[in-house]
């Protein structure tokens, strides 16, 4: 049996997609909360040895380090035939969903939410504003995706779905809404039975 290790914190959007995708395609794990508000220097050896920036998501797969989510979730469907790795098809609509997430949506959301935490100190004028412009595009595009499925996988969702959820969850801490299309994906998403709180996904 392969021994997953899947390093992250709860307030890492990054590390839930990785957290979903597993506990959707059912495999074992454990799991290591790494203080991502901490001082890199005070975090555990073992995760300072085998994350090149010292971030979340790390898995370490029969102790070989994986990281960056996307490269992760990638490894998780094509190893263990899940979550869109089934098929050729499921595959390259999953790398489509990646590439796309970690370019618009994957890039603004994050920000937003961290624009919003900070009461938009440390972002230059102006910057923030660009950022909900490029969000409201995102979820024009993200209708589109969706088509009339219930999930951008399909009938069950995929490395797509988990990727786009890491902070999708978090759309109203990022300040924005949902269109209609999203709120009714989000919804689905959220009544997965795998589906978990971040805090329970990474408990302290
Ligand atoms: N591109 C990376 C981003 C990972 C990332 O930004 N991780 C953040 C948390 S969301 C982190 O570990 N931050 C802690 C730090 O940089 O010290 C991925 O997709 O995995």
């Amino acid at each position: 049996m392969t021994d997953l290790l899947l390093y992250g914190h709860p307030d890492s959007g990054h590390a839930c997609k990785v957290a979903l995708a597993l506990a959707l395609a059912g495999l074992a794990h454990r799991v290591e909360r790494v203080d991502i508000w901490a001082e890199p220097a005070s975090r555990p050896a073992a995760f300072l040895a085998a994350s090149p920036f010292a971030e979340v998501p790390l898995l370490m797969i029969d102790g070989v380090a994986h990281v960056q989510s996307g490269a992760i979730l990638l490894e998780i469907a094509t190893r263990f035939g899940c979550l869109g790795g089934e098929s050729a098809a499921g595959l390259r609509r999953g790398r489509e969903l990646l590439m796309w997430e970690a370019n618009r949506i994957g890039m603004c959301l994050p920000q937003l939410k961290e624009a919003r935490r900070t009461g938009g100190a440390g972002f230059p004028p102006g910057a923030v504003d660009w950022l909900a412009m490029r969000f409201a595009a995102d979820r024009r595009r993200f209708t589109a995706l969706l088509g009339a499925a219930p999930f951008l996988h399909g009938e069950a969702p995929g490395i797509g779905d988990c990727a786009v959820w890491g902070y999708a969850q978090w759309l109203e801490a990022a300040g924005v809404a949902p269109s209609v299309a999203m709120a009714g994906w989000l919804d689905r998403m959220r009544a997965l039975p795998a589906m978990r709180a971040p805090e329970a996904f990474f408990p302290g």
